[in-house]
Order: C-alpha cells, then structure tokens, then sequence
C-alpha cells in the first residue's frame, strides 16, 4: 500500500529538492547508458534492397563478446513499417522463410545473418531503403537493452 502524505508533512528544502532533482537527472542517464548491452556488437551490417518497393533483407554478424548469454527478441528501423527477425529454410526442395519469434546470442559467440539463414526483413521500405543509402537498425534484447547500428543499403549484388 502506498502511503498517503499527510497533510501536516514538511515542504522539502532547498537541499532535498536539489537532491530529489539530482536523483532524477542520474536515473535519466543510468537509463541512456543502460541502452547497449556491454559487449554485444553487430558487424559488416547491411540492406540489401533488390526492387525498391519489396522487403529488403538485412544481413550482418551480432557478437556477443560478454560472459552473458542474451536473447535478441526484436528490431526495429525508421527505414522500415515493420522489421522482423526471419530465417530462410529448404522445405523440401523449396527455398522459404519463416519468423522467428527470438534467436539466442550465446555468452563469448555470435549469430551471423547471411542469406540462406537468418536475417532481418524489412516490409514496407521507406523512400531511403536504396542502394547508396542507409539507415539506422535498432536490436532490442530480451534484458531490454536496445543496440543502434547504421546500415548502408546495397544492391541485390552486395555493391
Ligand atoms: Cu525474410
């Protein structure tokens, strides 16, 4: 139960309310710096955008160079309405993909996205998804740290 203040309680001072404004602007920058998960990295990330109206892919290694095994969950980008976590799969001799809710990131490893596997797809690419382009990629993970790469858009032969 919450406690009610009373109606006699003292008006904080000069001090507390400096303090009360400290603690706020130190819990504003615990969170900024929360963001990242220390020693996760994404490497040689990349869009590769075939016909600028269909979903590009995205294609890079996520490293886990921590103690700490991690979840990636989810990923967003300003570039894309939506952008989900896939994976490519032979079913039968037919190449298909299919969503994947998660993919874990082990302690000291690392998952690489790369075509025929897992990858991110990006529906709905904005004007700004074409080759000599780029945009900015957000990862979130299961901790609920968030990591922000740019990645550079290419052609469907990786220039
Ligand atoms: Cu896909």
């Amino acid at each position: 139960m919450q406690q009610l203040p009373l109606p006699n309680a003292r008006v904080p001072g000069p001090v507390a309310r400096i303090a009360g404004r400290l603690a706020l602007v130190l819990a504003a920058l615990a969170t900024v710096a929360a963001g990242a998960p220390a020693g996760v990295v994404v490497q040689r990330p990349w869009l590769r955008s075939i016909i600028p109206s269909r979903p590009a892919a995205g294609y890079f290694t996520l490293r886990n160079n921590s103690g700490t095994a991690l979840r990636l969950v989810g990923a967003s980008s300003p570039g894309c309405a939506t952008l989900m976590l896939h994976r490519s799969m032979n079913m039968g001799g037919q190449e298909t993909m299919v969503m994947v809710p998660s993919i874990a990131l082990p302690a000291h490893g690392a998952v690489v996205f790369a075509p025929g596997g897992y990858h991110l797809m990006c529906m709905q690419p904005a004007a700004t998804v074409k080759p000599g382009g780029a945009v900015p990629v957000t990862l979130r993970f299961s901790n609920g740290d968030t990591l922000t790469t740019t990645f550079p858009v290419r052609n469907a032969t990786g220039r």
